[in-house]
């Protein structure tokens, strides 16, 4: 009789001790499962404004997601929020522009880029051609041999009298990459080819933004700023871009 209680109670905690490993390995399993599935949710799904110091991005931001103007100042770390377009949520993250932090921030954040806004000042733009264009250039770099990201070339501070429109700044842009293109293309037969080295465009002709393989790139003009509070800042042209993209 004892001999048969001992049979009974080994037998309960063997099958115990199978439900419990059971238990584990099912909260384990769900664990991993639910992290691909937040990874998968985060992936393909922030919208990038980028772009150089004092372009308007944190303005831009908080007007796409408070819809209000704030005083900003020149960021040292990221601002992410999301917004809901055509019922998807989509992740806004504004980078600082300031040259120290500009491509650290994007390289955090391009693998879950679902489209980037590269945002300029139409008023400083002429004067500051070659850096918009020297930055643009490494970003496209970085971006067009992965996967098609949309990017949006947002002509910003169309409010001021001394801003160039949208049509102006495609053009000059395209020569100044076409200089750019140049020099670095001979600047690689003295370095290895890394990725801010990369051809982009046709070989033999002009660089166009129609000729990127891989990328759809856009012009679009708008204004955050507003002086009276009140009355709305013009984002018409991105809210129909954002449309499109979501
Ligand atoms: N007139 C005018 N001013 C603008 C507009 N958008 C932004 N500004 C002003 O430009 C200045 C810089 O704006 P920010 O949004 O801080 O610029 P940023 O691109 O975030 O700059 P960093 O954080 O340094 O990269 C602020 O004084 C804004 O009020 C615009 O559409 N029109
Ligand atoms: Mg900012």
């Amino acid at each position: 009789m004892k001999k048969y209680a001992k049979f009974i109670s080994e037998d309960i905690d063997e099958s115990q001790f199978i439900g419990i490993i059971v238990a584990v390995l099912c909260i384990i399993l769900t664990l991993v499962l639910f992290a691909i599935w937040r990874r998968r949710k985060s992936v393909g799904r922030s919208v990038l404004i980028t772009g150089l110091t004092d372009a308007g991005k944190t303005l831009l931001y908080s007007r796409l997601l408070h819809s209000k103007f704030v005083h900003t100042h020149t960021s040292i770390k990221e601002n992410i929020g999301d917004i809901i377009i055509n019922n998807n949520s989509l992740r806004i993250v504004d980078i600082p522009g300031h040259e120290r932090l500009r491509y650290k921030f994007f390289d955090k954040y391009k693998q879950t880029a679902r489209a980037v806004i590269y945002v300029i000042d139409a008023v400083t733009f002429q004067k500051d051609l070659r850096d918009v264009a020297e930055f643009l250039y490494t970003l496209l770099s970085s971006i067009t041999h992965q996967r098609n990201i949309p990017i949006l070339i947002l002509c910003n501070k169309q409010d001021q009298t001394m801003a160039k429109g949208s049509a102006v700044i495609k053009t000059l842009l395209e020569k100044e990459m076409n200089l750019l293109r140049l020099t670095k293309s001979s600047q690689l037969e003295f370095t290895d080819a890394s990725s801010s080295n990369i051809f982009l465009g046709k070989e033999g002709k002009d660089f166009e933004f129609t000729h990127l393989n891989n990328s759809n790139v856009q012009f679009a003009e708008c204004s955050a700023f507003s002086k009276d509070p009140n009355t709305a800042a013009d984002l018409e042209q991105l809210n129909i871009w954002l449309n499109k993209i979501a």
